[in-house]
């Protein structure tokens, strides 16, 4: 059973920070779900390493969002290091698990006053032929997402000028883990987000921010029961679409501060009615680069996404024999890479059930 959330309460923290209400209680309460499959392991994580020689990301590289262009897999990725400041590169693969290039310099980094301390986090969507990228803009004080964009041509041409800043999602909100949907929904942009411990599902006209005069409303709760995904859950991975419907990789955090990651299903047509959560985390740290603890790794106990793509690169909307490719990051230190198909990630009582066939 997953609790009710308190409106009250979240609409007295919204309205401190000057969003409007209406608020709406959470309507999904899934319950008796069957469990998803686990995830596989590539052998030969990880994948991505810091590189003691680059001073920006001498330290750690972690949480990449993914994106494939003309038969290119490209991965942004998070890096710090040696003034403790998040900056976002780039590296380039055929096959999603190879890493033949990667850029001596980062592609993103703090101008904000608001990012001082760090960009963290990017997840990428393309929308409308246009690449949008939300990350985590941190000035040492609060965590808020932010959102930027750049054209499909600058980003494939190395033109970094070409990154537009559309700015604060929600100014002065503490937030995190902030994906956008790949496509509108009658006209609305929809935004996924963490405002504690909840996932938030957001609507707005535009995707431009602020998204002040929007609809917020709680898609997923925290599990009431001392469980994986007790403490926190997150969107992880962007929206995925599949014959099912949207499929997220997301992330749970559990009392003692283990990040594990869940999968969730959205409807294809309202992607604020949840159809499937796995009550189960198809990952968890067990490798020793994601367990951490070592003079060498920073955070212990983490494996958290940021961006999964299709291994066929070029379909869109995957079938149950279509596989995923996850990127994670690992103790927050090196990115690994595990695989599943759609059928062992979404159980087949949920693909098979009418209610929810395309
Ligand atoms: C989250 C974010 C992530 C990080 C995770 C685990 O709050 O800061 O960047 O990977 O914690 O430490």
């Amino acid at each position: 059973m997953i609790k009710t959330i308190d409106t009250n309460t979240t609409e007295d923290k919204l309205c401190a920070w000057d969003i409007p209400v209406p608020v709406m209680a959470c309507e999904n309460k899934p319950s008796n779900l069957p469990a998803a499959g686990t995830l596989n392991r590539f052998h030969g994580n990880p994948v991505l390493k810091p590189i003691r020689e680059h001073s920006w990301e001498s330290k750690y590289v972690l949480n990449a969002a993914t994106l494939a262009l003309e038969g290119k897999l490209y991965l942004v990725y998070r890096a710090y290091g040696e003034d403790e400041i998040s900056r976002l590169g780039l590296a380039i693969s055929r096959d999603g698990f190879e890493f033949n290039e990667r850029l001596t310099e980062p592609i993103f980094e703090p101008v904000d006053k608001s990012e001082r301390r760090g960009c963290e986090d990017p997840r990428l969507t393309l929308l409308g032929g246009r690449i949008y990228m939300t990350y985590t803009a941190y000035d040492g004080e609060i965590a808020q997402i932010a959102l930027a964009s750049i054209s499909t041509t600058d980003f494939v041409n190395y033109c970094w000028d070409g990154w537009h800043r559309h700015g604060l999602f929600l100014p002065g909100l503490p937030n995190k883990d902030a994906v956008l949907f790949p496509e509108d929904f009658n006209g609305q942009y929809v935004m996924l987000h963490r405002i504690e411990p909840h996932i938030w599902i957001s609507f707005a006209p535009k995707a431009d921010c602020p998204w002040h005069n929007s609809r917020h409303k709680v898609l997923a709760e925290a599990s009431e029961k001392v469980v994986w995904d007790s403490q926190k859950i997150g969107a992880g991975s962007q929206p995925i679409k599949t014959k099912y419907g949207w499929l997220l990789i997301t992330h749970g955090v559990d009392c003692a501060s283990v990040y594990r990651l869940g999968v969730m299903l959205l409807d294809l047509n309202d992607p604020s009615k949840l159809i499937y959560r796995s009550p189960n985390f198809i990952l968890e740290p067990t490798m020793e680069c994601e367990l951490g603890g070592d003079d060498a790794s920073w955070v212990p106990n983490v494996v958290f996404t940021c961006g999964a793509i299709p291994r066929d690169m070029d379909k869109y909307i995957l079938d149950e024999d279509d596989e995923l490719i996850v990127y994670y990051g690992a103790a927050d230190t090196v990115i690994n890479v595990a695989t599943a198909t759609i059928g062992e990630l979404i159980p087949s009582q949920i693909r098979d059930s009418d209610l929810y066939a395309m």
